[in-house]
């Protein structure tokens, strides 16, 4: 995934910045590999007063600036905090491409707060590949549960033969340390896992993205390691669909082959390949409010976060708007929970580091109009 511009404008602030004070100027990879052994996040951008593309002030500001953090899925446990289970980005080696090979995550670190504008406090690592038996590298967008007095861990990572597969791990504390189940989920394919547990007490887990996330690599049932780099490539049929699978009691395995979720447009047809602004990319999530089931997602390359309704939790979904406008970055990333009384939609940006690949979370408010329908989001001042 090439970076987009809009970081460049911040990485070219932070140059200046640098020129201004006599310091020798340094990339945004340099400057978070420096701070990353000083186990440090660079703070230049970490102010209400720092601007992002266009001049514009951002909406919120980071959560912590202790690390580097993305795909941030929130969730309130029994105690009443917010815990935040996401990606802990690191800066690495790769070229940035299309697979999103640049996103070379190696462990989780678990984030909580008492009071939503309160202290976060960064957890120590929560789960480490090399502990993971059959993972080899690129820890993606996790997922957390609690059920029966055990906290749940979903995590997407490549195997051996660089497929994506998902993975549990479980704990008696929600920040960890996790311990991994020896193999992933079985029958478990591409990435970005989250666990949706309704009313009556099932639960289920709503997976997938296309181009690096390898959905269009495993349609044949199997996966293809030279299979499409992006999608389908098939702008006027219907567009690949997030999968989901109901859990079976103990949340390890799946208990029913995976389905798709499909996502109709106002015309009751599926979203087409095409449909770039509104067909599914990555990064899905489901919510209940009002009784109605809410799937939101990234559209990737279109840089969105947009949502669909249902009143069944498998779908069809209807597509209803947009919940994010484009932040800064190009990949974008969000979860949605109600804490202490307010909903709240939880994303991130890279305002600290100008680079596509060192990802900082956020939180903001998220109010729904009176017919169901949610508010649009700036991530940008006015
Ligand atoms: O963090 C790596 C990938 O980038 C995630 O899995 C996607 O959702 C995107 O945020």
């Amino acid at each position: 995934m090439m970076r987009a511009p809009l970081s460049l404008a911040v990485s070219a602030i932070a140059l200046a910045l640098a020129a201004c004070s006599g310091a020798a100027p340094q990339t945004g990879n340099e400057a978070a590999a420096d701070n990353a052994a000083a186990g440090e996040v660079p703070t230049t951008n970490a102010s209400a007063d720092a601007t992002g593309p266009d001049g514009r002030k951002y909406l919120s500001q980071p959560l912590t600036t202790e690390i580097f953090t993305a795909d941030p899925s929130a969730h309130v446990w029994g105690d009443g905090k917010l815990y935040v289970y996401g990606s802990h980005d690191i800066d690495g080696p790769a070229k940035e491409d299309d697979l999103g090979s640049h996103f070379e995550m190696r462990d989780y670190r678990v984030l909580s707060m008492d009071e939503p504008g309160g202290k976060t406090i960064v957890h120590p690592v929560a789960l480490d590949v090399k502990d993971v038996p059959w993972a080899s590298q690129q820890m993606w967008a996790p997922d957390a549960a609690f059920k029966n007095g055990t906290y749940y861990l979903y995590f997407p990572a490549k195997d051996k033969e660089g497929a994506f597969r998902i993975g549990v791990a479980t704990s008696k504390s929600p920040v960890g340390p996790f311990k991994a189940n020896p193999q992933p989920i079985k029958g478990s394919f591409s990435m970005d896992p989250t666990l949706f547990s309704d009313a009556g007490g099932e639960s289920y887990l709503i997976f997938g993205g296309i181009w690096g996330g390898q959905l269009q690599r495993n349609v044949g049932g199997k996966y293809d390691p030279n299979g499409s780099k992006t999608d389908l490539e098939k702008p006027n049929e219907p567009a690949l669909t997030p999968k989901i699978a109901k859990m079976n009691g103990d949340l390890t395995e799946f208990a029913e082959a995976p389905r798709d979720v499909v996502i109709l447009d106002e015309a009751g047809k599926p979203l087409l390949g095409g449909d770039t602004q509104r067909r599914f990319f990555e990064g899905s999530w489901l919510h209940k409010y009002n009784g109605k089931y809410y799937l939101s997602y990234s559209t990737g390359d279109t840089h969105n976060i947009v949502y669909a309704t249902s009143d069944n939790v498998y779908g069809p979904y209807t597509y209803r708007g947009v919940v994010l406008k484009p932040v800064n970055g190009w990949t974008s990333h969000h979860s949605i929970v109600e804490w202490k009384g307010k909903w709240w939609l939880f994303y991130h940006d890279v305002q600290l580091s100008g680079d596509t690949r060192l990802r900082n979370v956020k939180m903001t408010e998220l109010k729904y109009n009176p017919d169901g329908s949610i508010q649009t989001i700036d991530p940008f001042v006015k």
